[in-house]
């Protein structure tokens, strides 16, 4: 299982790959199942769960797989309702009372994750990835009430009300944790967290917004390889590197040899292709692809990856030539 062994710092042969957002729109399989369902429709049902997790590893052979879901549905854990729009993105149906939400069971409320996961582990013979979003990013769908270009609210809430902004990532830190030993009893392999929005903070609040809770997070899960991502990770690599995480998922911005020589050796890297680059030539994408595996040769834990989420209108050719050009190492 190379995927985990790069987790472990001990991979000898070329590396692991698999993309964020692999079981998306890009794949046309999977615009056919969103012609029939909505996007939450599929994400609650364990069965379309399993289906649509499955279709990246059939049809293109990734190295791992991640469970087909969103940073979002623990909002299930809170009854708090909301759904997805066309161009819009999520939207967060009633403005919650922030400060009385909490998390009820999820073994009750996120059954069909962990009803999925049982029924992945039957199928699947590569690592299954599990995850949750970290609590500052979840809370800023939570405050901004869906996507938000600035997290303006967010921060203005952060800093004017800063004793409710940190029980806010307290109950949904305590509600993540309660979330991903689910999944990791249900069968996970590895879990990822994602603090997709973490950049939009300076150095001091990352520490104490975001770095804390995850460590939190950390500490408290049950004993299994754990990925951090968080777009801007190239700057808070080593901030990421003191709680002690399996790996860290690098965005586009860093050179990865530099970042690999300041962070701790057990420290597993992950990505950072710019996903914008699948939108090239075919050779300019076998170029790029070459360049940052060259420059991670022979490296024991890195793992092949894009630098945030694939898009949706990414050729398909592109996906291909990038898995032919690492397998091929
Ligand atoms: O079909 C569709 O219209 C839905 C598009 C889509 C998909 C395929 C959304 C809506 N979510 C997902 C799946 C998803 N989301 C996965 C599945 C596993 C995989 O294949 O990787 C994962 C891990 C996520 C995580 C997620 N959701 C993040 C963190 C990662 C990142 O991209 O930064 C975030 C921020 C979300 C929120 C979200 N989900 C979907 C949308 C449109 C958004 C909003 C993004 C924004 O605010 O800009």
């Amino acid at each position: 299982m190379i995927f985990l062994d790069a987790l472990h710092g001990k991979n000898s042969a070329r590396p692991p790959v698999w993309f964020m957002r692999q079981a998306g729109r890009y794949l046309p399989e999977y615009r056919a199942f969103r012609s029939k369902y909505s996007f939450l429709e599929m994400a609650r049902t364990p069965e379309l769960i399993t289906e649509v997790t499955l279709l990246p590893i059939r049809l293109l052979g990734f190295d791992a797989a991640i469970l087909f879901s969103d940073i979002l549905v623990i909002l299930d854990a809170f009854k708090i309702n909301f759904h997805f729009e066309e161009q819009k993105g999520p939207v967060i149906e009633q403005p919650a009372q922030l400060d009385q939400i909490s998390c009820g069971h999820v073994e009750d409320s996120l059954s069909y994750v962990q009803k999925a996961i049982k029924m992945l582990k039957k199928e699947l013979n590569i690592p299954l990835i599990g995850f949750c979003g970290a609590p500052f990013t979840v809370a800023s769908y939570l405050i901004e009430g869906g996507s938000s270009k600035d997290l303006k609210k967010t921060k203005k809430m952060m800093l004017h009300e800063p004793e409710l902004f940190h029980a806010l990532l307290k109950k949904i830190a305590d509600c993540s944790i309660a979330y991903l030993n689910m999944q990791i009893r249900a069968g996970v392999s590895a879990i990822q967290i994602f603090d997709s929005w973490a950049g939009f903070l300076s150095h001091a609040h990352f520490k104490e917004f975001t770095i804390k809770y995850l460590k939190y997070i950390l500490e408290s899960i049950i004993s299994i390889p754990s990925i951090l991502f968080c777009k801007g990770s190239s700057v808070y690599a080593t901030q990421l590197a003191t709680i002690n995480p399996s790996a860290i998922s690098l965005d586009i911005y860093g050179n990865l040899p530099e970042i690999r020589k300041q962070l701790p050796s057990n420290i597993a890297l992950q990505g950072n292709l710019d996903p914008d680059i699948l939108y090239a030539p075919t050779h300019v994408v076998r170029k790029e692809t070459k360049r940052l595996l060259d420059s991670m040769k022979n490296d024991p834990s890195y793992i092949f990856n894009l630098g945030h989420g694939i898009h949706p209108d990414t050729p398909l050719e592109s996906v291909r030539t990038v898995l032919e050009c690492v397998k091929s190492q």
